[in-house]
């Protein structure tokens, strides 16, 4: 989708500080990151939203938590603890319309919905 900013640094007409790609997952610095380490992790697939996720995408789901597992490791956060965050429309302040999965760590988060 050309008019999808994450579509777009998929395809490298945005640039982004990628930490992870394999054929269907992209991971990417997130450009104003809430903690330490803040990735996002994308499926190259143009998907807008978990509600839009079928059964057709059950390998591109488990390549997304793959790509997580992995990351933290990476990171250094598997051991001292991450948060895996995905939004999905107006109520959780979704701004992507693009499905990603925030990963979060390198520091204490505190409560979830503090
Ligand atoms: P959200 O879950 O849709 O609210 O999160 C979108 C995130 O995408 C947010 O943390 C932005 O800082 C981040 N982001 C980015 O990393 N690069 C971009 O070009 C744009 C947004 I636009």
């Amino acid at each position: 989708m050309s008019n999808c900013i994450f579509c777009q640094i998929i395809e490298g007409t945005i640039p982004s500080q990628k930490v992870y790609e394999t054929d269907t997952v992209l991971a990417f610095r997130d450009i104003q990151p809430a903690a330490p380490v803040h990735i996002l992790i994308i499926p190259k697939k143009h998907i807008p939203t978990m509600n839009d996720v079928g059964p057709e995408d059950d390998q591109t789901m488990a390549d997304l938590f793959a790509a997580a597992r992995q990351i933290a490791k990476e990171e250094g956060v598997a051991e001292s603890g991450y948060r895996l965050i995905n939004n999905v429309n107006k109520d959780s302040g979704q701004v992507v319309f693009h499905l990603h999965f925030h990963l979060l760590g390198g520091k204490p988060l505190g409560p979830l919905l503090a």
